[in-house]
């Protein structure tokens, strides 16, 4: 076993890291926004959509294969549970009717090709990732409104990583256009249909800023007819810890 002494000094030493934001960011993808230039993300390509400035919520398209998502949802089916909800700050107490997986194994092959693609495009290092979580909506299941991200003072957090600082949340499938299943910002205004192999990036906390952003709060619109699966990647200020 681990001399506790050992991980405590690790955790405190980690903590005591610097959490700079990466100045290129998620922010590399916004650089290449409104271009008809894509962005060459480890060896793979796609492109960016800026559907509100501030706080940053982007539109990324072509940011994973269908292979790469039918793989997903292969490994994630027979693992999937009720999604847990959480209380607190950030969260608040919220309907949340779908199923969840957490795909653990990171060096499983589609997986670790997503990764590191997200912290090529993020600036942000594989390691500060949380490992890919499915989501998987039957129609009429839901997550009713909610933030990501944690209270400044939750200390088993700040142990594992930290803030949450971006939301990348993957669809897998695709859900015809007036079907639903939609993620729906409702301080900004902003609603983003699924689109097949597409995913949602937003900024969680703002340039520096040590609590989160209230606007961030968004919701799973049931779909009407089809299952909706998607795949949240969430990445923390600093490296995560199980
Ligand atoms: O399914 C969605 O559109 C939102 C999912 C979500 O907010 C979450 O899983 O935390």
């Amino acid at each position: 076993m681990d001399d506790p002494e050992k991980v405590l000094e690790t955790l405190l030493a980690e903590s005591a890291e610097s959490i700079a934001f990466p100045t290129d960011g998620p922010t590399r993808a916004a650089a290449h926004l409104g271009a008809a230039v894509p962005i060459t993300a480890d060896g793979h390509t796609l492109s960016a959509e800026l559907l509100h400035a501030e706080p940053r919520v982007l539109m990324l398209r072509d940011v994973i294969t269908d292979d790469e998502a039918r793989a997903i949802i292969r490994l994630a089916k027979p693992l999937l549970s009720a999604s847990p909800t959480h209380t607190g700050e950030g969260y608040r107490p919220t309907t949340r009717s779908s199923s969840s997986a957490v795909l653990l194994d990171d060096a499983q092959p589609p997986l670790r090709a997503v990764r590191l693609r997200l912290a090529n495009l993020t600036g942000y290092p594989e390691a500060n990732f949380e490992p890919l979580q499915l989501v998987r909506y039957l129609p009429g299941q839901e997550y009713e409104p909610h933030n990501d991200w944690f209270d400044a003072c939750d200390v088993r957090e700040h142990l594992r990583g930290g803030e949450r600082r971006l939301t990348i949340l993957i669809y897998l499938n695709a859900i015809a256009s007036g079907g639903g299943g939609a993620t729906n910002f409702p301080e900004l205004e902003v609603r983003v249909p699924p689109t097949k192999r597409g995913a949602v990036l937003f900024e969680n906390y703002a340039l520096n800023a040590t609590r989160g952003d209230g606007r961030c709060l968004h919701q799973g619109e049931p779909p009407s007819a089809t299952t909706k699966f998607a795949a949240n990647v969430w990445v923390r200020a600093r490296r995560f810890r199980l």
